[in-house]
């Protein structure tokens, strides 16, 4: 059953009620791989869900153009303390709707369209709003676009360098989505320093590790930082941008007046409480577990043959380039999906198939880590991974369903927040 329970929605709209449930129950099943998804706690769910929702805010706290925000002010100012605090940030704006919003607000306050930007390729590793070509930020802005090496499959800084000098970008943004492993702050900070650009950190995927101490920290380094609230920071679906307090302004024009209305304040009340959670002491052996796990998983498809980009991960998240295999990323993904363990089909660097049906499959373990999976379950979690591979390059549905059966056995002894028996 869904937690907290849902009877109001089963008793006015038994159809949604039906598919929440459903969801929920797929979600307690499965293996779930996908490294920005995570379970949010049953107190950030509750936050989520409350009558904060009904409220408009627009404006910052004691600066509003609504009446009525005697509580909503101490709780946006709590929500961005706590961020501050967290980081070790000197300004944190609270309010973006998601990552591309925050993303797009830095672009909106530090770049005029046809202005240069930098940032990692998305079939490198990257995010879209850094200036890919699809994107508004490709689109409206110059964007100049760095990789990994061939070899390494890391990112390259004398080559980050050498762009950065050549096309002068007013912004670079390091950090992305399919990063195996550890961002170099320090490295970037001194190219922006050198070409006089403003330093941009997305840490989306690693916000987590970072305020659980098992991934450096892009303060005094980046004087952006932007991140989503939902991955390893395993808070609702939001975002937050902090910086420097030179930069606070200039970011929090863009963010509101300059590209958003009211900020949506059940959702600051599920940051508040994700932030309060991610400063307690069990949140640093969680974000320790995530990379031990990540570790311990990376050695066991290693052992199996698998080829990882950059040889393994320094973080939550593995790169596998199923070429070796002879299944593209999308086949294994599924086949996947059916054995109960549930991953994203990625481009790899340098793919030689197409973006939609790639050599790729994107892992990670913030999600089995809050279920409380541990090293030892790793080598079996590789050996399913692998014998659905096969499974699925021949098509055999006996097998996979043989597979969820055994995932859900086992995923049966980890609770899950947000539902229980
Ligand atoms: N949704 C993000 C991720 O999966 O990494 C990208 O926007």
């Amino acid at each position: 059953m869904h937690q907290p329970p849902i009877p109001h929605v089963a008793g006015t709209d038994p159809e949604v009620a039906e598919l929440i449930q459903a969801e929920a129950r797929r979600q307690h099943d499965k293996a779930r791989l996908i490294p920005s998804e995570n379970y949010v706690s049953a107190a950030v769910l509750e936050a989520t869900g409350s009558v904060l929702t009904n409220k408009y805010s627009e404006g910052y706290a004691g600066r509003r153009y609504y009446e009525g925000q005697q509580l909503i002010d101490p709780l946006e100012r709590l929500t961005v303390q706590r961020a501050e605090r967290l980081f070790g940030v000197d300004h944190a704006n609270v309010q973006p709707y998601s990552g591309s919003p925050a993303n797009l607000a830095v672009f909106l306050a530090f770049l005029q369209p046809g202005e240069t930007v930098m940032g990692m390729a998305l079939p490198m590793g990257g995010h879209l709003t850094h200036g890919w070509g699809v994107s508004i930020t490709g689109k409206w802005f110059h964007s100049v676009q760095y990789g990994v090496r061939a070899d390494t499959g890391t990112v390259d800084m004398d080559e980050v360098r050498d762009l950065a000098l050549r096309e002068r970008p007013k912004v670079i943004f390091c950090g992305g989505t399919a990063i195996p492993r550890t961002i170099d702050f320090p490295a970037f900070a001194e190219i922006a320093r050198e070409t006089g650009a403003v330093l941009v950190a997305d840490i989306a995927h690693i916000a987590g590790l970072i305020a659980g101490g098992a991934h450096p920290s892009p303060v005094g380094f980046a004087e952006v930082i932007t991140t989503t609230t939902h991955k390893t920071l395993r808070g609702p679906r939001g975002a937050m941008i902090m910086s420097t307090e030179e930069r606070a302004s200039a970011i929090d024009k863009a963010v509101f007046p300059g590209l958003q209305g009211g900020p949506h304040n059940h959702t600051t009340a599920g940051i508040a409480v994700a932030l309060h959670e991610a400063a307690q002491p069990s949140f640093r052996t969680y974000a320790r577990q995530i990379v031990a796990n990540a570790k311990a998983l990376a050695e066991a498809l290693t052992a199996r043959g698998y080829s990882l980009v950059s040889g393994g991960t320094d973080n939550h998240l593995i790169l596998i380039d199923l070429t070796p295999q002879g299944i593209g990323g999308k086949p294994a993904a599924r086949g996947l999906d059916r054995a109960g363990i549930e991953t994203n089909y990625n481009t790899v660097p340098f793919d030689q198939r197409k973006p939609f049906d790639p050599s790729g499959l994107r892992i990670g373990t913030p999600a089995i880590t809050t279920r409380g999976l541990t090293e030892e379950h790793m080598p079996q979690l590789a050996s399913w991974m692998d014998e659905a591979i096969a499974a699925a390059a021949k098509e055999d549905e006996d097998v996979l369903d043989r597979i969820a059966g055994e995932v859900r056995d086992l995923m049966a002894g980890f609770p899950m927040p947000g539902w229980s028996q």
